[in-house]
């Protein structure tokens, strides 16, 4: 026997002592999807504008070497970073990721512009997201799109969220898994606005004429996603959390939950259990705000945890769509990668790691005590040993060996680039 099964079944012994079955909860996290977002290989660029800047109020910092210029080398990043996280995932594509030589804007974007990427999702056994781009373009510069004041900039970006909508039926239909296609839109004001109504009924508006058309369930689900502010977009933004709860609450819309959206200490953890009550499904953007919404790289930390306790703890991974969000060019972005998903998904196991039924009979009974002092044994709890063994059983690196991949692959692959 190897060491890590070893270390993996003294492990097992030990949780068996909380009645916690270690093989049960491996079956279990090997069914959790994590929507890996394309845009940490290339800094937000995509492929139909790449010399363009990133607008929107996001920003990339760093230039390290390897980033990916066109579709080819952005699979073969992906395929390296697949390689090294275990499981079965997803891929978050962005509209301005069209595969195509043809001269198309974001409006006129049709499936066939990403057939090339549908075959590679096939091939590689894993399934599409999918989001509209409402930034980075001629038509945002004013820092509106579906809220603008200007009627044919409106229109222009209505006509791209009804293509994005075929795109994502398409994926889905293609893949048999659903789609799930996020609306994001940076719109808003730098200063204090006056009006602060008319935009917000616009793009309602603008919303309802692109979810005219229904596309069956099982292909494609639209999810909505606010924010509190953006660069320039400091005083004001239209799509704020209140505008989308209604929104979405309303037209039977996944609510997104970026972990960055909201004022420096909330936190979505919390916000979870409550949404859940109303909401019929919610998207994830696991991100890491530090100081802002500044999508550094998802780490282990306290909230990272508390997002998938609050999935585990209150039965919401069927309804929940785990995505990820951040973008980082201070370092190796196949590294990125995987240490973000890697840690989202040793979030949710260390969350299945817990008696958490037992937890809940104690507190109903008022017994807090035994609730603290289970809690904080628990976090000495071999979890380690558990999450080596899954890795070990789905055939990726154990511990630290990923980066040993990374760096060779930087060396024969990124740095000739
Ligand atoms: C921006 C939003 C949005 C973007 C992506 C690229 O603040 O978080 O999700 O990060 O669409
Ligand atoms: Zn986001």
């Amino acid at each position: 026997m190897t060491n890590i099964t070893t270390q993996y079944n003294e492990a097992k012994a030990q949780y068996a002592t909380l009645g916690i079955d270690t093989d049960e909860v491996l079956r279990k996290i090997a069914q959790v999807k994590i929507s890996m977002h394309c845009w940490q290989g290339d800094d937000v660029r995509g492929f139909l504008n790449p010399d363009g800047e990133l607008t929107g109020g996001i920003a990339v910092s760093g230039n390290y070497l390897g980033a990916a210029h066109t579709p080819d080398q952005l699979r073969a990043d992906l395929e390296q970073a697949y390689a090294l996280i275990p499981g079965k995932h997803k891929l978050n594509l962005h509209a301005m990721y069209a595969d195509t030589t043809e001269q198309v804007d974001l409006n006129t974007l049709e499936p066939r512009h990403f057939s090339k990427w549908v075959d590679w999702a096939k091939a590689q056994g894993i399934g599409l997201d999918f989001n509209p781009t409402f930034f980075s373009h001629a038509n945002s510069a004013d820092g509106f799109t579906l809220a603008s004041p200007d009627d044919s900039i409106r229109q222009f970006w209505i006509e791209h969220g009804k293509a994005s909508r075929k795109i994502a039926n398409y994926f889905g239909e293609e893949l048999g898994q659903v789609c799930v296609n996020n609306f994001w839109v940076p719109d808003g004001y730098k200063d204090t606005p006056i009006d602060r109504l008319s935009p917000r009924q616009r793009l309602m508006e603008s919303l309802d004429e692109i979810f005219e058309t229904s596309y069956d369930t099982a292909h494609t689900l639209d999810a909505v996603e606010s924010k509190v502010f953006g660069l320039g977009a400091e005083a004001y933004t239209v799509g704020s959390h209140e505008f989308y709860m209604g929104y979405g609450l309303t037209r039977d819309k996944l609510i997104c939950m970026d972990a960055g959206h909201f004022h420096p200490t909330e936190v979505i953890s919390d916000k979870l259990s409550a949404l859940s009550l109303y909401s019929s499904g919610i998207l994830l953007h696991v991100s890491r705000p530090v100081r802002w919404d500044s999508d550094h790289v998802v780490v282990m930390d306290d909230e990272l945890q508390a997002i998938g306790r609050e999935l585990v703890r209150n039965d919401l991974l069927q309804k929940t769509y785990i995505g990820l969000d951040f973008f980082d060019a201070t370092i190796n972005r196949v590294a990125a990668w995987v240490i973000g998903t890697r840690n989202a998904i040793k979030a949710v196991l260390k969350a299945m790691l817990e008696p958490t039924d037992y937890l809940k009979t104690i507190e109903r009974e008022g017994n807090y005590t035994e609730r603290l002092a289970l809690v904080e044994e628990l976090k000495d709890f071999p979890f380690g040993s558990v999450w080596n063994y899954y890795c070990q059983e789905q055939g990726v690196p154990v511990g630290l060996d990923w980066l040993t991949a990374v760096k060779a692959y930087e060396k024969n692959v990124l740095a000739k680039r």
